[in-house]
């Protein structure tokens, strides 16, 4: 029997209705090394199963006061071309209500441009965690490629900030050199002692529309081996939850819309509840900092039975 797209195992709200949107898309088209991110969605949402549902850093249950649905996957048909199945997934994204916060699983990092070119608002900033700077204009024939989605978003003319960078092309690096529009945090200057703070300090002075955008090969890939292309170095989880938690703490920050992408479940199944935790507390940082705390108990989806 197929599992049921649910996070936590409750049940899922009317989407119209529904604060928190989860959107699969087990897009891997274009994976270059290890292959397996197209069960990256099913992976972290049967992994969500074994959390609580009490999120210990905030206090609170989020799904007692806010509504959730995990929605239908957006997936490619079989034979589609790479672009048919790129404009169907930006048309998707661009139904969704705006009001919402939307939480994109992916799939491979090349879904992200076109759900973002659906929701953004312009004058929005990127913010990406992860080892590779995704600027190539193309790879291997195909702009929808996973190396290329920051050119293709850049191109629009959405700032970026990339965080734990660790492995690029020298045209890439040319770019970032010759481009005010981007703003790397290099993995290994991070690191070093007084590196992590300044950038929680840019974030934190950060305004308007952002995108999050989480490739988990961000993170050290001995936290997390379930990863496309695993580089050594990396952020931390705590490192990870810094840069959540700035940004969900700046009122000055309207954070919508969320992707977690490249995942590739393996056997020890650390890697998708790490993916599964850390979409837990982008559900519970972002309700807590728009006040749903406050809010009466919805009642509706944790039931007395489930605690
Ligand atoms: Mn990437």
């Amino acid at each position: 029997m197929k599992r049921p797209m649910q996070f936590l195992s409750l049940p899922n709200a009317a989407p119209a209705e529904a604060d928190v949107l989860i959107l699969p898309v087990p897009h891997e088209q274009t994976a270059t090394y290890k292959p397996g991110t197209a069960q990256g969605p099913a992976a972290i949402l049967a992994a969500s199963e074994q959390l609580e549902f009490f999120e210990e850093d905030m206090a609170w249950c989020p799904l007692r006061q806010m509504k959730l649905a995990v929605l239908p996957a957006v997936e490619a048909l079989a034979d589609e071309p790479e672009e048919a199945f790129h404009r169907r997934l930006f048309e998707r994204a661009e139904q969704l209500p705006s009001d919402a916060l939307l939480i994109a699983l992916g799939g491979e990092h090349s879904i992200t441009p076109e759900m973002l070119f659906a929701r953004m608002p312009e004058g929005g900033t990127v913010v990406q965690l992860d080892a590779h700077a995704d600027l190539r204009p193309s790879y291997h024939g195909s702009i929808y490629n996973h190396a290329c989605p920051m050119y293709r978003i850049r191109a629009r003319g959405y700032p970026l900030i990339q965080i734990g960078i660790r492995s690029l092309h020298a045209d890439e690096a040319a770019q970032i050199a010759n481009d005010d529009g981007i703003t790397v945090w290099f993995d290994r200057a991070l690191q070093r002692p007084g590196g992590w703070q300044p950038l929680l300090d840019q974030l934190a002075l950060l305004s308007g529309p952002v995108w999050l955008s989480i490739d988990m090969d961000g993170f050290d890939p001995a936290l997390i081996t379930g990863v496309g292309t695993p580089q050594p170095g990396g952020l931390s989880w705590h490192q990870g939850l810094d840069v959540l938690q700035t940004l969900t703490e700046n009122p000055a920050v309207d954070l919508r819309n969320i992707d977690i992408v490249e995942l590739a479940p393996e056997p020890s199944r650390v890697s998708e509840m790490m993916a599964a935790k850390l979409l837990q507390k982008c559900i519970s940082y972002w309700g807590k900092s728009q006040g749903f705390d406050q809010r009466a108990a919805q009642g509706s989806q944790i039931g007395v039975n489930d605690e």
